[in-house]
C-alpha cells in the first residue's frame, strides 16, 4: 500500500486467522496498513527496531496481537510514543485470558489499549485506530460516521425481521 498508516503486528503467522476482522475493518474504512511477523521474545531486537524506527515511517498507530504470555504490545510501547492497541489472541490452554492479562496490565507510564479476546476484539482493534486517526483527519472521520450509521441500520433491520418472525 502507499501511504500506510496503521501497522499490524502479530506474534505469528499462527495468529493470522484471528485477525481477519481487523483487516477486513481497516479495508472497509479506507486505511491503509501493512502487516507483519514480529515476535517479542522469539525476534526482540526486531520487534525494538521497528517501534522506534515506526514514527518515522509515518506510521499513526500500531496494531499488536499476540497470544499466551503476550507481550508484543508492551514491547513495543516502551520504544514509541505512537498509540498501541493490543489484541489478545484467543488460546487453546487458558481461552485467551492468559493473553489478556498480558497485554493489559501494563506498569503505569507505558499504557497499551487493550480490546478484547476473539473476533469483536479484532474489528474494535481496527475501528479503534480509525477513531485515533479520524482526531486530525475529517475525511476518516466522516467514513467512520458512515460505518457506525450502516451498523446501526442493520441492526434496526435484525429488529424488524426477528419482531417479524416472534410477532407475526
Ligand atoms: C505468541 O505465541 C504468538 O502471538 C502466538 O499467539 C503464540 C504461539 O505462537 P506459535 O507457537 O503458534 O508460533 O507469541
Amino acid at each position: 500500500m502507499a501511504n500506510p498508516r496503521v501497522a499490524v503486528l502479530m506474534g505469528s503467522d499462527s495468529d493470522l486467522p484471528k485477525l481477519e476482522g481487523t483487516f477486513n475493518t481497516l479495508r472497509e474504512l479506507g486505511l491503509e496498513f501493512t502487516a507483519d511477523v514480529i515476535s517479542a521474545h522469539r525476534t526482540p531486537a526486531a520487534a525494538h527496531a521497528f517501534a522506534a524506527g515506526a514514527e518515522e515511517k509515518g506510521y499513526e498507530v500500531i496494531i499488536a496481537a499476540a497470544g499466551g504470555a503476550a507481550h508484543l504490545a508492551g514491547v513495543l510501547a516502551s520504544q514509541t510514543t505512537l498509540p498501541i492497541i493490543g489484541v489478545p489472541i484467543p488460546t487453546s490452554n487458558l481461552g485467551g485470558l492468559d493473553s489478556l492479562l498480558s497485554t493489559v496490565q501494563m506498569p503505569g507510564g507505558v499504557p497499551v489499549a487493550t480490546v478484547g479476546v476473539g473476533s469483536g476484539g479484532a474489528k474494535n482493534a481496527a475501528v479503534l485506530a480509525a477513531q485515533i486517526i479520524a482526531v486530525g483527519d475529517p475525511d476518516l472521520r466522516a467514513r467512520l460516521k458512515a460505518f457506525k450509521e450502516k451498523q446501526a441500520d442493520e441492526v434496526a433491520e435484525k429488529s424488524r425481521r426477528l419482531k417479524e418472525k416472534v410477532e407475526g
